[in-house]
């Protein structure tokens, strides 16, 4: 049985990440995938050295499989999709396109807009990433103007979380961007997104 940690609680509120919190990337994949999984709660305030020992960095979310703990997002969506074809196609073509725009969510766009959203979004004017956080942007709007997925000419793992990545920058406000606007609308009415993200909030409502 695949087990997903994540906090046993995080803020709420306007500003709260609520329906933000990464461990939504590994529900959402193992949901596509139809994955036997569980998910478990470590503390949000009192990180001990068993929470360390899995995530050096404090943070969650990770996953252990059958013995194996990994930890980023993006190196637990990997394991998963090595699961499933409906995750990553098993074509040598449509597996790297997959890899590299997965890669690119992370090292590409979520590498600008994280510490973008950082230093205030968009509610900062004098925002010094925003202009490379746009150039970013337009380049993925491009992309994705005449193509319905990130990748492989179908839904992978790739728009999981590049979709994740753009949601959240959105979220915190960066005006324009049609095209990538209508990506995540797409994608976030998938039945897995819509259970994963319920199963969020109704996980961190618990903890309240
Ligand atoms: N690169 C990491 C980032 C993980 C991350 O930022 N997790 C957040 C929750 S979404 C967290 O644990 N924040 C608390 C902290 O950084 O102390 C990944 O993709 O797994």
């Amino acid at each position: 049985m695949l087990t997903i940690w994540t906090y046993d609680w995080v803020p709420g509120g306007e500003n709260g990440p609520r329906g933000f919190v990464r461990d939504l990337r590994l529900r959402w994949a193992c949901e596509e995938a139809e994955l036997d999984y569980q998910v478990r709660s470590t503390s949000f305030n009192d990180r001990g050295p068993d929470h360390f020992a899995k995530q050096p960095f404090g943070q969650i979310p990770f996953l252990e499989d059958n013995g194996i703990t990994i930890f980023e997002s993006g190196a637990g969506l990997l394991h998963l999709a090595r699961k499933s074809e409906k995750l990553m196609p098993r074509d040598p073509a449509g597996e790297a396109d997959t890899l590299q725009w997965t890669i690119a969510a992370l090292n590409s766009v979520e590498m600008v807009s994280v510490p973008w959203s950082f230093l205030g979004g968009s509610k900062k004017p004098d925002n010094g990433l925003s202009d490379w956080l746009g150039s970013r942007l337009s380049h993925v709007e491009a992309v994705l103007r005449g193509r319905e997925w990130i990748a492989a000419g179908r839904f992978t793992v790739a728009d999981i979380i590049m979709a994740d990545a753009l949601r959240q920058t959105l979220a915190a406000d960066m005006p324009g961007y049609p095209i990538i606007r209508a990506y995540i609308d797409r994608i976030c009415v998938r039945p897995a997104f819509k259970k994963a993200y319920a199963d969020q909030l109704a996980h961190f409502a618990a903890g309240d």
